[in-house]
């Protein structure tokens, strides 16, 4: 006779065999970023790692695979080998999954956001959570926010005050369209190339100038380049999101995937409140390095503003003319 104790051994053994039994966990989990530590970036992504490994007491093994390497330096390919679960995490840029998800080029529009509180209304709003539904629906489960930061221009042939005096730079410009569009109504000459390859353009005077967020320029270096100056026009910050493959994510357990997650965000909020206190001396420290920092006057910035317009015109319904709608409003609202 069938003892009720063997009826529950034989039960769990078929839950064992079954096919729908959780899945193993991979003994590592690869992360991909652009920027390692000391960059705020890497430094977000190194956060998220040791939190999921404390938290999960070992379990769940993550490791960072920077500088693009999973994707041969290419950052415009980095969310569909996410997607198709060749690269399992990443903690990636907004700009950098554009081409794939047209919605993210909504932070990319020039002067969409004055300040970080601008930023900060708009990843946690309405329009942040359609955003993450945008990538969510494209085969990755979006976690968290984290930050690269607004991003100023360099250049290592003049001062830039006004439109007029970038007609002609060539100016080496990140993966979407976009910042061709922005450039070219500038008058500059913009050209995209990938992060692996604008340190050497730099370096050779290929290109005359970039646009990076204060903290890549002084940790990379950039005044070793050749960009002596800088003008800081805060004309686009682009966020970075803690993200897993969706075929990867629903492997876990609701458990692990609540942990991953709240170890994004706490990593996330970690990672912008340090990159923002440290920016003040970054500056400081650039100014030291002898490159001139020029700060825009509100007419000056006024006519880099107007001078942008058009972006709006044509990149407004690609990224969704309700959603720049629900980020303006967000914006015009923010607590400041
Ligand atoms: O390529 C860049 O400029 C960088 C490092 O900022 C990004 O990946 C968006």
């Amino acid at each position: 006779m069938l003892t009720r104790r063997s009826l529950l051994a034989a039960a769990a053994a078929c839950l064992l065999l079954s096919p729908l039994a959780q899945a193993e966990y991979k003994t590592e989990y690869t992360v991909s970023t652009v920027l390692p530590s000391p960059f705020p970036w890497g430094e977000a992504a190194e956060k998220w790692v040791e939190l999921v490994n404390e938290r999960s007491e070992g379990r769940i093994n993550m490791k960072i695979y920077s500088n693009s390497q999973l994707v041969s330096g290419d950052q415009t390919k980095e969310f569909s080998s996410m997607r198709s679960g060749l690269i399992d995490m990443a903690v990636g840029s907004t700009i950098n999954w554009s081409p794939q998800v047209p919605e993210l080029n909504l932070f990319s529009l020039p002067f969409l956001m004055p300040d970080y509180d601008a930023v900060d209304a708009i990843t946690g709003s309405e329009a942040g959570e359609a955003i993450f539904k945008a990538i969510e629906k494209r085969g990755v489960t979006p976690l968290a926010w984290g930050e690269n930061g607004f991003r100023e221009l360099s250049n290592s042939k003049q001062t830039i005050t006004g439109p007029d005096d970038l007609k002609g730079l060539k100016i080496r410009v990140v993966g979407s369209p976009l910042f061709q569009d922005t450039f070219n109504t500038l008058g500059a000459n913009p050209t995209q190339m990938s992060w692996a390859d604008a340190k050497p353009a730099l370096t050779t005077g290929a290109v005359d100038g970039q646009e990076n967020p204060l903290s890549v320029f002084d940790v990379a270096r950039i005044d070793q380049v050749g960009q002596n100056y800088l003008t800081l026009w805060h004309y686009m910050a682009d966020p970075l999101v803690f993200a897993v493959s969706t075929r990867v994510w629903r492997t876990f357990s609701a458990e692990d995937q609540a942990l991953l997650k709240q170890a994004a965000i706490d990593a996330g909020q970690w990672e912008i409140e340090k990159s923002r206190a440290e920016e003040a001396e970054r500056l400081a420290k650039i100014r030291e390095r002898g490159v001139e920092v020029t700060e825009l006057s509100a007419e000056q910035h006024a006519a880099f503003v107007e001078a942008t317009r058009a972006v709006y015109e044509k990149w407004s319904p690609k990224i969704g003319e309700a959603l720049v709608e629900q980020a303006q409003d967000a914006v015009a609202n923010r607590n400041n």
